[in-house]
């Protein structure tokens, strides 16, 4: 960053209590809006607004992330690719002001973490210690997240710039499990299975069935051969006609297990791109609310 390395800075006698606080706060939320989206509830949402407030991050100048909260700034939030994503940082918005000490980049990639492990997905370590910067210099350029028309090698490319490799790559797009695409956000539309209100390996046994172009007046997307009714952008059809990645694709599909293992470390590590953490420093694992109930 622009003052120095990103460490994070838990605020004082904050621990894991307080942060369960806020997570059973916003799983509460959640369950109060399960409708919302055409039943996708908040899902999709959350865990899209903790990726795109991430994955900024260029490993090369060390800029981008979440460390700094910088979404709610132009020119980031204005990206065309940020589209939608003031209705999940509104949805938070309330527990930035019922827990003022809690910093917006530890929100924002909290939300995500609520969001995979009470749709049924798996434990996601989590630290806190993101710090609100309001210094323009901290605010990452447009055009760091990925395009949707794109092919395999872009894929490729644009992780690698994050300092992820092949699998992580893959697992990471697993999330396309939630939610939707929606055509007033990014001109797509359509969610990518039936179970989109839920954390499952299904986006990988989808893909591997067959998919043709939509004829339709929108941008190039695909639908199943099947129902027509579930859809993959070209990014995600690119994960089948590379082999680097069509491997972990099939590894996926067959072991649910070992997708949320995988996904569980990649979503983990992009949450926290660009943020130091004092040596020794102890992840967060939170309870869900099924647990904290029996
Ligand atoms: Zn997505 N994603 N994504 N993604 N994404 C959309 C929606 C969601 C790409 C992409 O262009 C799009 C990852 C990777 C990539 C989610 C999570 C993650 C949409 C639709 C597009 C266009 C937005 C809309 O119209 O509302 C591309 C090109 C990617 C990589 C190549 C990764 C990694 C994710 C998480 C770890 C989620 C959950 C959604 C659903 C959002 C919602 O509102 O339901």
């Amino acid at each position: 960053g622009v003052a120095g390395p990103n460490i994070a800075k838990v605020p004082s006698g904050k621990g894991l209590k307080d942060y369960q606080e806020i997570y059973n706060d916003i799983a509460g939320k959640i369950e109060e809006n399960l409708d919302y989206d055409g039943g996708a509830g908040f899902y999709g949402q959350l865990v899209r607004l903790s990726w795109h407030a991430s994955g900024t991050y260029d490993k090369n100048t060390k800029t981008g992330g979440s460390f700094y909260g910088s979404m709610i700034y132009d020119p980031e939030s204005s990206d065309g690719a940020n589209a939608g994503l003031a209705a999940g940082r509104d949805f938070l918005y309330e527990f930035a002001v019922k827990y003022p000490w809690i910093s917006r980049g530890d929100l924002w990639t909290l939300g995500g973490v609520v969001a995979v492990q009470e749709s049924g997905g798996p434990k996601v370590p989590w630290r806190p210690g993101r710090v609100d910067s309001f210094d323009k210099r901290d605010i990452p350029p447009p055009g760091n997240l990925p395009d949707a028309s794109e092919d395999g090698k872009y894929v490729r490319n644009l992780f690698k710039r994050m300092g992820f490799g092949d699998r992580e790559t893959v697992a990471l797009i697993g999330a396309h499990c939630l939610g939707k695409c929606h055509t007033h956000n990014s001109g797509y539309e359509g969610p990518w299975g039936p179970s989109f209100n839920m954390f499952t390996n299904d986006f990988f046994v989808r893909l591997l069935q067959g998919w043709h172009v939509r004829k339709w007046d929108g941008p190039k997307q695909y639908e199943d051969d099947e129902s027509n009714s579930f859809m993959m952008l070209p990014t995600d059809i690119a994960l089948k006609e590379e082999s680097y990645f069509l491997k972990y694709v099939k590894l996926y599909a067959a072991d649910q297990d070992l997708f949320f293992k995988d996904f569980s470390k990649a979503y983990a590590a992009l949450l926290e791109l660009g943020v130091e953490y004092p040596r020794g420093s102890k992840p967060f694992l939170f309870k869900t609310i099924d647990e904290q109930e029996s």
